[in-house]
């Protein structure tokens, strides 16, 4: 595909590229979109209803099922062109912080060294009410209709994830802005941006004169505010932006 001579150059001599994922970038890789066509318990829930602190409360099981169900999913899956162009790109830019709302681990396992996981991540297990990472040997098994229980105060166990409503973690957030604003280049990659704060930080990175670029084959809010939109899958435009 065609990419512009502009965004090639600015590319090339970027000091700082930041980069922030959604869903779109594992399409790919088998993964479903959370606003996309739907498979799977996708067909019977809609994921943006199983994906709040509401659902868990009203039916735990349904959830730690539906989240067990995207991990199994996640271990079959293979990093796509797109994960791996993200990685090649690390290796070309002396600052880079590849921001991800995806939960899947796919940019670590395509070889991305410094990814802010803003979601967190389905491969990790916390305790409900502690908040503590709890290992899968230590679950305790509460029968069928209830997920396992913590070892240690018995409440509910719960992916390690930020359902809607829920604060994400300061650390990843203040991480994720400082890299938006301190950006040349600023890459939008399959997200539908609509979920904040993730989607705010391409106006952060417009707002210190970075180039903002946008990656989706269909329209989003930010397209209109884009110096460049690539209207392609990014498993073609980022191998192409990169190469
Ligand atoms: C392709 C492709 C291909 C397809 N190649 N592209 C300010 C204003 C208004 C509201 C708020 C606000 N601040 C906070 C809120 C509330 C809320 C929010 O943003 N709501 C909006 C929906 C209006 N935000 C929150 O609650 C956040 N918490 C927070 O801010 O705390 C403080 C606070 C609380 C309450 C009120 C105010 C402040 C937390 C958000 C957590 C989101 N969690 C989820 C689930 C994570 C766990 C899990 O995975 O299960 O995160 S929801 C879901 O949406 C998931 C995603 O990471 C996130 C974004 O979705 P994404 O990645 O963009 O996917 P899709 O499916 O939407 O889009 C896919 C795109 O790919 C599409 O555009 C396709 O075209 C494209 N595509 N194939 C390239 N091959």
């Amino acid at each position: 595909m065609e990419v512009p001579g502009e965004l090639v150059g600015a590319l090339r001599r970027a000091r700082s590229v930041c980069v922030l994922t959604g869903a779109g970038v594992s399409a790919e890789s088998g993964v479903p979109t959370f606003r996309d066509a739907r498979t799977g318990l996708w067909e019977r829930y809609d994921p943006l209803e199983l994906a709040t602190p509401e659902a868990f409360e009203q039916n735990p099981r349904l959830v730690w099922d539906w989240y067990a169900w995207r991990r199994e999913l996640v271990r079959e899956a293979e990093p796509n062109p797109a994960h791996h162009a993200l990685a090649e790109l690390e290796e070309l830019v002396p600052e880079f912080v590849l921001v991800t709302q995806n939960v899947d681990g796919l940019h670590r396992r395509a070889g991305s060294r410094q990814v802010v996981e803003l979601h967190g991540n389905l491969g990790y297990v916390i305790c409900a009410s502690e908040r503590t990472p709890v290992s899968p040997d230590e679950f305790v098994p509460a029968g069928e209709d209830r997920p396992p229980l913590c070892p240690r105060c018995g409440s509910y166990l719960r992916p390690d994830v930020v359902w809607f409503g829920e604060t994400l973690s300061m650390g990843r957030i203040s991480e994720a802005q400082a890299a938006a604003a301190g950006c040349d280049v600023f890459l939008s990659v399959g997200t539908s941006s609509v979920v904040y704060p993730a989607a705010g930080l391409a106006s952060e990175a417009a707002r210190s004169g970075a180039l903002v670029v946008e990656v989706n084959p269909q329209q989003t809010p930010l397209s209109g505010a884009s110096d460049h939109v690539l209207r392609a899958p990014a498993g073609t435009a980022l191998p192409a932006l990169v190469d």
